[in-house]
């Protein structure tokens, strides 16, 4: 198994859109968490959504599929790329990304530790703990996006979670039309396994934002743990006029 090419090399400053193109039969990842957190992450796009994070840990492709990354990277370094799935390193999946040049200011890219981010500080161990278990205890709840009767919505307008219990929930994209799926005061509060859709799952400690393209899917893994009534809204220009706002309540 191989990473093609396996060295990657980058300069410092310049804007990336990174193809990760998984042409096998089979699943395969690309972990590069030390790259990802030395870079300026805008996004990934697939083929169904746009995901939007600090920076992701891991990046999942189906066979088949590509997953783009936009990326700066700012910091110079050698940085490890290596594919987690069990046997896929040992036969080969692994490389470098390198980064050439000298370390630019801005964008700022996120090297803190992970205890020190704007992330909920123990997510990733309430995630570790749910994992084994998820598929037989998480709830699948879905939340629609699309246009009608001269407007558009979210449906159901509140989605009613409990905190500490592992969900599924399915931004399905009815319209035909892109639309959003933000809640910034919801997302930093919950521990985030990860986002996945037709092309992939992707890994990050905090989900910024939601893009849905029309008629496709995006399936978000987490676990709230806060209560509270948190405003989630589609902030496409004149969708929360049009009535693309909603609220997910977290019962205790
Ligand atoms: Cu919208």
């Amino acid at each position: 198994m191989f990473f093609k090419p396996k060295d990657l090399s980058l300069r410092a400053g310049v804007p990336y859109v990174l193809e990760l193109v998984n042409t096998g039969k089979i699943e395969h990842e690309f972990t590069a968490a030390e790259f990802f957190r030395s870079s300026s992450i805008r996004k990934i796009r697939s083929g169904s959504s746009e995901v939007r994070v600090p920076f992701f840990t891991e990046i999942k492709v189906l066979p088949g599929k590509t997953v783009r990354v936009f990326a700066i990277p700012v910091i110079p370094g050698s940085f490890q790329l290596l594919c987690r799935i069990p046997g896929h390193r040992e036969a080969g999946m692994e490389g470098t990304i390198t980064v050439q040049g000298t370390a630019t200011g801005l964008p700022a890219p996120v090297l803190k530790s992970m205890k020190a981010g704007p992330w909920l500080q123990n997510g990733s161990e309430l995630v570790d703990a749910a994992v084994p278990t998820w598929a037989a205890k998480a709830k699948t709840v879905k939340i629609e996006a699309g246009e009608g009767g001269g407007g558009m919505y979210f449906k159901p307008k509140q989605l009613v979670l409990r905190v500490g219990k592992p969900y599924v929930i399915q931004l399905v994209n009815v319209g035909s039309i892109l639309h959003e799926y933000t809640s910034d005061k919801f997302f930093p509060t919950v521990a985030f396994f990860k986002g996945q859709d037709a092309a992939g799952e992707y890994k990050t400690p905090l989900l910024k934002e939601a893009e849905v393209l029309a008629h496709k899917q995006l399936d978000l893994y987490l676990i709230p743990t806060k209560t509270g009534t948190f405003k989630i809204v589609c902030k496409l220009p004149g969708h929360e006029m049009a009535g693309m706002v909603g609220t997910i309540k977290v019962n205790p």
